[in-house]
């Protein structure tokens, strides 16, 4: 059979197709213009922040930075299409549950708030007033608080993050469930754990600096576009990038930049990894402990040939805890199971840690291929070891940084959505506005997904985010959700999650970034977002809203609040109209953001402090701690290959599309056109199970807990990928990922290791 969805993959990520990419972006949005000006604005000093992704902007910001992704995101958001009130009298929600999540994307931006109907299944138009007060209504009828789960996805401003957390704890609960349960979770419990923050160390200067650079477990092609302008930037100066990936990505091997024109006149490209290992699903740990073996080993070596140590002693000395402990566990830790867990030989880790070993500084990146398994917090706790056996953290040029997603999912969680919040915390807020917030910890997202399954919740609010697909198990979500009360989306675009409605459902519909948010005097409001390395910065639109009707995010929420508990502990309202002062309100809750309305109007913003940046230990030691287990018993891999025919799957990004945001159905830099509903799967593998090149097939999971998990319909294509190991797009693959299996401390879907089987289809029927 012809596979005509495969096609020839680039030679080389960003150049010429990502230009032409754009245009077509541009005008498949139905946006040009706007779409155009708004982009000259992305992420520059007087603009929005670019909603794509939660990279750092650099520090002469002057210059635009291109980027197609960025592109994409910002087109989508000013789009010409609109989903009017005609739009849900033309569709009942029945039908537009059919509907794929690409084809309710291209129904444009949402124009009014709506309220669902059951007798017609049809939303209708609803006042904003009337909206605020049918909600309050149903929210002060519960008989405690708990019954409610506020989710945040992570576009939110730090404003209206802000009054949305004192909102419901003002209303009496910590149900906030997040999307960061989904992402980055680990990386903060683990670096907490380990150094005493639960944030990346580093600024973007650092990249400047780094003599090596470690990217593990992330794809910065498509996710995060603009990092591989500073990654290519430290390959060209004589850095070393090394890269763990299982799949080679090709964002990652080499870029053209389009900012460059001699390079695009003659189509040139730089590479970017000097290194490219492919370790197993979920082997970075044990990769990680062999790179340390490494370095004890040339420790060793060193000492007895009576060279300088390898490793940095003063720095072990003064800044560390359980070194010893470290030491004797790497010792315990054989290379035939490093070997077997990472996929990788010896000789290889061995190499890796020599660039290490060579570099004086070392920085080392990673998102969901190391947030989104088992054993990620202790995957993360290893890296971590790794790093602090040369002082690499707290030096320029060298650090820790896990790349966030969301735009601004790092800011939302320092301004207080957080179901476990600190006692500081709350003793702040409780001095600040005199009321007694909630002191037992509220649901993240399993435990909310669980309270909503054996009805203790009985009502979702959704401040963005697509929580029904995003979320593990979707049908068994989306059946959750639509056996709720109440059922409230703030959102700028019409997804899956508001086709299936509670009793009582409303979507609520806000301005989005790149929209100019005017007061009742008339006077443009900022907001402000925190990047991956911890800048504060402004964000204006500068683009129409798309609708009269819209309201801010900001507006949305002080109006439920106002109709919910009145103007108590705040005058919601009152602050609704100026910006300025929640700001106030965050920095006296807050003392890091002190001067905060003067420091977010200088270029950039301001760098929130970083204790373990500055050496300073806020761990139970006092120190940087090491772990110091054991690697797990097994990988899912190993588990998977136990059993014949099973596989690993792990569910990732194709290059169009941003989340569950489905822009157009291609995957360019891995050579897939027009179709998403694939499998990556190494060529032996496919052999051995007898399918050729987009033969198609059901995908069956294995995980066992009595329910049937089946994704129907997928095609093979062979890929550079492990053995044993297959990939294929979230959120069409979410149907496979357990509720039940969950990381470690974390609790985040295990959604990048997934054990499953193949039913191919019979030759007649391919
Ligand atoms: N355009 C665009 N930008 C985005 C997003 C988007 O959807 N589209 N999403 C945003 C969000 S919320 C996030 S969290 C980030 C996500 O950014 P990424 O983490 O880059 O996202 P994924 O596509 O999930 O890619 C995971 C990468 O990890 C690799 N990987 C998987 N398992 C393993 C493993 O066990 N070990 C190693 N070493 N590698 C592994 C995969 O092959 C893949 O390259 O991007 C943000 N930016
Ligand atoms: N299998 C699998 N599942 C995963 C992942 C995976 O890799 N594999 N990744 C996980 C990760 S990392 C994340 S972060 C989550 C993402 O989970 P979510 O954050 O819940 O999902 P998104 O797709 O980003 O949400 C998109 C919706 O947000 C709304 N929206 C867009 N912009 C705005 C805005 O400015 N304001 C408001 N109020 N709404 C807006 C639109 O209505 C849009 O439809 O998914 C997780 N799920
Ligand atoms: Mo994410």
């Amino acid at each position: 059979m012809k596979a005509s969805f495969i096609g020839r993959k680039p030679k080389a990520a960003g150049g010429w197709g990502a230009l032409t990419s754009c245009g077509k972006q541009l005008l498949a949005s139905g946006a040009p213009l706007t779409g155009a000006r708004a982009l000259l604005k992305a992420n520059q000093p007087n603009g929005f922040d670019c909603p794509g992704c939660a990279w750092g902007d650099p520090e002469h910001g002057s210059s635009f930075e291109f980027c197609e992704n960025g592109v994409k995101a910002v087109a989508w958001e000013a789009t010409d299409r609109r989903t009017t009130p005609q739009f849900f009298r033309d569709h009942t929600v029945t039908e537009l549950r059919t509907w794929s999540d690409h084809d309710l994307e291209h129904t444009g931006r949402l124009t009014h708030p709506m309220r669902y109907n059951p007798a017609t299944d049809k939303y209708e138009a609803i006042a904003w007033d009337e909206a605020f007060k049918a909600i309050a209504d149903i929210l002060r009828g519960f008989d405690t608080p708990n019954r409610v789960e506020f989710y945040t996805s992570g576009r939110a401003s730090n404003e209206a993050a802000f009054l949305y957390q004192l909102f419901v704890r003002a209303y009496g609960t910590n149900n906030f469930p997040d999307c960061s349960n989904m992402c980055h979770e680990a990386s903060g419990v683990a670096l907490k754990q380990s150094i005493g923050v639960g944030k990346g160390t580093v600024l973007l200067e650092d990249f400047e600096k780094a003599d090596a650079i470690f990217v593990v477990g992330q794809n910065p092609g498509t996710n995060h576009p603009r990092m591989l302008g500073d990654l290519r930037r430290a390959a060209e100066r004589g850095a070393r990038i090394v890269v763990f990936n299982p799949v080679r990505e090709r964002g990652l091997e080499r870029f053209a930049d389009p900012q460059n024109k001699l390079e695009m006149l003659h189509g040139g490209s730089a590479p970017i990894a000097s290194d490219y290992l492919q370790p197993r699903l979920g082997g970075d740990l044990a990769a990680f402990r062999g790179m340390a073996k490494a370095v004890f080993a040339a420790d060793d070596e060193a000492l007895a040939a009576g060279r300088p140590s390898v490793l940095d002693r003063s720095f072990l000395a003064q800044h560390t805890a359980a070194f010893e402990a470290y030491r004797a566990a790497v010792d315990a830790t054989s290379w035939e199971a490093i070997e077997d867990q990472s996929g990788l030989t010896r000789e290889a880790l061995e190499h890796a840690a020599r660039i290490y070993m060579n570099a004086h500084r070392v920085i080392c990146t990673w998102a969901m291929g190391v947030t989104q398994h088992r054993h990620s917090v202790i995957t993360i706790r290893e890296i971590t070891n790794f790093m602090l056996l040369r002082g690499n953290i707290g030096k320029p040029g060298a650090g820790l940084c896990p790349v966030r997603g969301h735009s601004n999912v790092q800011g939302d969680r320092t301004v207080g959505i957080n179901e476990r919040p600190s006692a500081a915390f709350l003793d702040a807020l409780e001095r600040e506005f005199n009321f007694r917030p909630p002191r037992e910890p509220g649901h993240n997202v399993l435990g909310a997904v669980g309270a909503m399954l054996d009805g203790t919740a009985q009502a979702f609010v959704g401040l963005g985010g697509n929580f029904a697909r995003a979320t593990p198990d979707s049908p068994i979500i989306a059946k959750a959700l639509s056996g709720l009360r109440l059922t409230v989306h703030i959102a700028t675009k019409l997804n899956h999650s508001h086709l299936v409605p509670g009793r009582d459902s409303f979507i609520l519909p806000c301005l989005g970034r790149t929209e100019i948010d005017l007061n009742s005097k008339g006077v443009a409001q900022l907001v402000t977002v925190e990047d991956s390395m911890s800048m504060v910065h402004g964000s204006g639109g500068i683009n129409p809203p798309a609708s009269p009707y819209l309201r801010s995010e900001i507006a949305i929420v002080a109006g439920i609040a106002n109709a919910t508990l009145g103007p108590w502990p705040v005058d919601w309202l009152a602050l609704a109209d100026d910006y300025d002062q929640i700001r106030e309100l965050i920095a006296r809750v807050l003392p890091d953001f002190h001067d905060y309305n003067r420091r977010v109007r200088v270029p950039r913003g301001f760098h929130l402090r970083n204790a373990a940046r500055e050496l300073e230990w806020l761990t139970a030691t006092g120190k940087a701690t090491f772990w110091t287990g054991p690697l797990p018993e097994a990988t899912e891999h190993q588990r998977a290959r136990m059993k014949q025919g099973h596989f690993v799957l792990q569910t990732f990004r194709s290059h169009d599309q941003y989340n569950t945001t489905i822009y157009g159905m291609d995957d360019r830099y891995r050579g897939v056109y027009g179709e998403r509903r694939v499998v990556f799967m190494h060529p032996d593998d496919m052999a051995e199970l007898g399918v050729a090149a987009g033969e198609r097939t059901d995908i069956v999971g294995a995980f066992e807990d009595g329910v049937e998990r089946v994704a129907r319909d997928f095609r093979f294509v062979p890929y550079d990928i492990p053995r044993g190991c297959v990939a294929g797009y979230y959120p069409e693959m979410n149907v496979l990922v357990p509720l039940a299996s969950a990381g470690d401390e974390s609790y985040t879907p295990t959604s990048k290791s997934v054990i499953v089987s193949f039913r191919p289809y019979p030759k007649a029927v391919q």
